[in-house]
């Protein structure tokens, strides 16, 4: 009789249970690495991460937060709660690649008599050495001495009044037999210098208001973008935020030029169409400035020459709108002098502080003149302050300017 058992159920049983069998095998062997595995990373040292039985993740309270505090009781049989831990505070990031790097900027003034030496190099080896020369080796006062400082100093571009003047006080004082000697005429020039270079009133204080609106001002190719772009570099590193107005509308030119002092320094540039009036360039961009509430809004203009009435009334014109947008702007005027241009200078400056009301003076390129005796002048017949000097093209050779400095690099060791 047969049984009736089919051969092919048979094989099939067999697979399946044989297939049952592999994967309970498989369970276990996984089981048991798994079980190895957490032998291990206990073993050294790592936390393990548990579920609670509502799935919820807890975030440590912040007293909690580096996470060694005792971890919280829990009833025998319940999975602690996992915990998230906050992340480790970011290590420090390389700095991004910049045209210049603003973080080696000056961030605070040095009196560095010795550092700005060299930026007036040229102008000491002018009428300063010419004077070095006269005291050398003298060691008696005599009369033919105060004729050649005289020949001297009114070749110096100091400008004749100034000159006359510090001649006046030399004469006097040598008739108060004050000054005994060559060397007493060396180190009274000097601190007349210094005086004269020293005008009272407020220094410049960026924190005065906010945003603190500063207007640049002066004849073509002073400086005055240049000295913008190293302003903005300076204000930055110094953590200051920076808006520029671009208010040459009259060259595209112009306003690309502070666009790439903009871009390098990360100042935003606000700018107008190509012969926009500069007014209302200038006028937008101190709202803006407000608005968004920068530190310093710098604001460029067209240079212009200082006999032109129509340049020169715009520049009035600038004034009264800027001061719509916010009020007291602008809070700062400087005058961008060339001090290449010698005793030009002292006229230019004239002509600008009679139709504007300029707060302070910035004379550049002294390190390519020998004329940087004009910087007297200036000061001495407008009693304006100069608050920054130019000795070269990098940002760092835009310095404040201190008269005691100033006359020290001067007049360094040349007596
Ligand atoms: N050596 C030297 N060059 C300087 C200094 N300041 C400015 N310059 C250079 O002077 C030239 C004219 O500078 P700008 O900033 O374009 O002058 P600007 O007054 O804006 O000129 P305009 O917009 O045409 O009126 C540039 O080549 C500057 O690099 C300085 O202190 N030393
Ligand atoms: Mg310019």
């Amino acid at each position: 009789m047969e049984t009736g058992i089919n051969p092919d159920l048979i094989a099939a049983l067999v697979t399946v249970l044989g297939l049952v069998g592999g994967t309970a095998a498989a369970y276990l062997l996984v089981r048991r690495a798994r079980a190895a595995r957490r032998r291990q990373i206990e073993a050294a040292g790592e936390p393990r991460l548990a579920t609670p039985a509502n799935g919820a993740l807890k975030v440590l309270p912040e007293d909690d937060a580096d996470g060694d505090a005792a971890a919280p009781e829990t009833p025998a049989g319940e999975r602690p709660d996992a915990r998230i831990l906050p992340f480790p505070a970011p290590a420090a990031q390389p700095a991004m690649p910049q045209d210049k790097p603003v973080a080696d900027l000056p961030p605070a003034r040095v009196k560095d008599g010795a550092a700005l030496a060299p930026g007036l190099a040229r102008t000491r080896s002018g009428w300063v050495a010419r004077l070095g020369q006269i005291f050398a080796g003298r060691k008696e006062i005599d009369p033919a001495l105060v004729d050649e400082i005289e020949k001297v100093l009114l070749t110096a571009d100091i400008g004749v009044r100034t000159s006359q003047k510090l001649l006046e006080e030399i004469r006097s004082s040598l008739g108060r037999n004050e000054l005994k000697d060559p060397a007493a005429i060396w180190a009274f020039l000097r601190a007349r210098s210094t005086e004269l270079l020293t005008v009272g009133g407020p220094p410049f204080d960026l924190g005065l208001t906010r945003p603190l609106v500063l207007l640049v001002i002066g004849v073509n190719g002073s400086g005055k973008t240049t000295t913008i772009g190293k302003l903005a570099a300076q204000f930055k590193a110094a953590g200051k935020t920076v808006l520029l107005a671009a208010g040459d509308t009259f060259r595209a030119a112009a306003t690309e030029q502070l666009e790439v002092w903009g871009s390098r320094v990360g100042a935003p540039v606000v700018r107008g169409k190509e012969g926009a009036d500069p007014s209302s360039v200038l006028f937008d961009a101190v709202k803006r400035g407000k608005a968004e509430n920068f530190d310093v809004v710098i604001a460029d203009t067209a240079g212009r020459l200082h006999t032109k009435t129509d340049l020169m009334d715009e520049l009035q014109k600038v004034r009264r709108v800027i001061g719509k947008a916010h009020e007291g702007a602008p809070h700062e005027t400087w005058l961008v002098i060339d001090s290449t241009s010698g005793q030009n200078a002292i006229a230019q400056a004239q002509i600008f502080t009679q139709a504007m009301a300029v707060s302070g003076i910035v004379l550049t390129k002294l390190d390519g003149t020998a004329k940087g005796g004009v910087i007297l002048g200036i000061v001495d017949e407008l009693r304006l302050p100069v608050r920054y000097i130019g000795v070269g093209e990098r940002v760092e050779d835009l310095r404040q300017f201190d008269a005691e400095e100033f006359a020290q690099a001067l007049f360094q060791n040349d007596a």
